[in-house]
């Protein structure tokens, strides 16, 4: 293996791991009221995320979903600004405006989400249009669960990019439910990928666990993309351990052993056996932990630290029409 891709094969370790630290950060501090709103993690699906934004370049864009808080992550954004803006403060990514479900980070090509499922497909194929436009060299990646593939948007979004031959990767990370729905009650196929073949596109099903394959998959994409070979659709076979959100009410869906069996591939403990078995010294590993933790700790702290936005900014940075500021508020 060659130095450079080891460091490569390290900094997929630590991304995963700031992704999980991250996480288990925000549940807790969540539970303690620290965090408006609900609350989706990421936590289980670590290698769908890491393994394919590390298959882009910088100026490459990414389109989110509700369950998003691994996906800036991944494409390398600073821990500080995403964990300012879940407690919505003005030094948040997104001035503390967004909050979970909206941390949009330009300078990581990271253009966003919304909480409407599905509605990042045609956003993706808009951003991948643009860049086609403008002939640059850009590609698009998509990433939205399992749920999003029965909405309309999800059909057209690829529709669109298939005849118009648009660089664009549509990643459906598959984790097997929409909230309480298991996805073989509302999709008659064995593979989601199928769906991509029916608009013409390239598509295959990946195995969301293993950081490795995920990367290569997209990397192929990515390559072909940029050639002008138009778009990809890879499914994802992945798993979410916890309740679809926190604080959304206790949705009733008894997983039995079904997490724990999971669990024994989960993507963390996967890669760091691998890369054990290639010859990294575990202590290598367990400061790479060491280090996500004190990260995490480090962005919580200037989290807290931070003042909240001006309400008097409320209607600063928004596409409407600035409305008057009523009385109450500018006194
Ligand atoms: C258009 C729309 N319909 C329904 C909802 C409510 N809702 C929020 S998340 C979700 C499930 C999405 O499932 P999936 O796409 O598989 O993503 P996952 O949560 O599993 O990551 C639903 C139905 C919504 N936000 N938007
Ligand atoms: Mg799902």
């Amino acid at each position: 293996m060659t130095e450079q891709t080891k460091e490569r094969n390290l900094e997929k370790y630590r991304r995963m791991l700031r992704i999980r630290e991250f996480e288990a950060t925000a549940e807790a501090i969540h539970a303690a009221g620290e965090i408006p709103g609900s609350l989706h993690t990421y936590t289980g699906q670590e290698a769908t995320g890491v393994g394919a934004c590390m298959a882009l370049r910088d100026d490459d864009y990414m389109v989110g979903n509700h369950r998003s808080h691994g996906h800036p992550i991944a494409k390398g954004a600073t821990l500080r600004p995403l964990m300012a803006e879940l407690l919505g403060k003005v030094t948040g990514v997104c001035k503390g405006k967004g909050g979970s479900m909206h941390l949009a980070d330009f300078s990581i090509g990271s253009l966003g989400e919304t909480s409407i499922v599905g509605s990042g497909i045609p956003v993706a194929a808009g951003a991948a249009l643009g860049s086609k436009l403008q002939g640059n060299d850009r590609v698009t990646l998509c990433f939205f669960g399992d749920g999003a593939t029965n909405e309309g948007a999800f059909h057209e979004g690829l529709n669109l990019a298939a005849i118009w031959k648009l660089p664009a990767i549509f990643v459906c990370e598959n984790n097997g439910y929409a909230v309480s729905t298991p996805a073989s009650a509302v999709v008659p196929l064995a593979n989601i990928a199928d769906r991509g073949k029916a608009y013409g596109i390239p598509s295959f099903v990946v195995d969301g666990q293993d950081v490795d394959a995920v990367e290569a998959a997209v990397a192929a994409a990515v390559e072909l993309a940029r050639g002008g070979g138009g778009p990809t659709f890879l499914e994802m076979k992945t798993y979410r351990y916890a309740d679809h959100a926190v604080n959304m009410g206790r949705v009733l869906l008894d997983r039995g052993e079904e997490v724990d069996e999971w669990r024994k591939r989960d993507p963390i403990t996967l890669y760091r056996k691998q890369l054990i078995d290639s010859g990294v010294a575990a202590d290598v590993l367990d400061r790479i932990d060491h280090e996500a933790k004190v990260a995490v700790a480090d962005a919580l702290q200037f989290a807290r630290d931070s003042d909240y936005p001006d309400q008097l900014e409320a209607f600063d940075d928004v596409f409407s029409e600035r409305l008057p500021i009523p009385d109450f508020l500018s006194q």
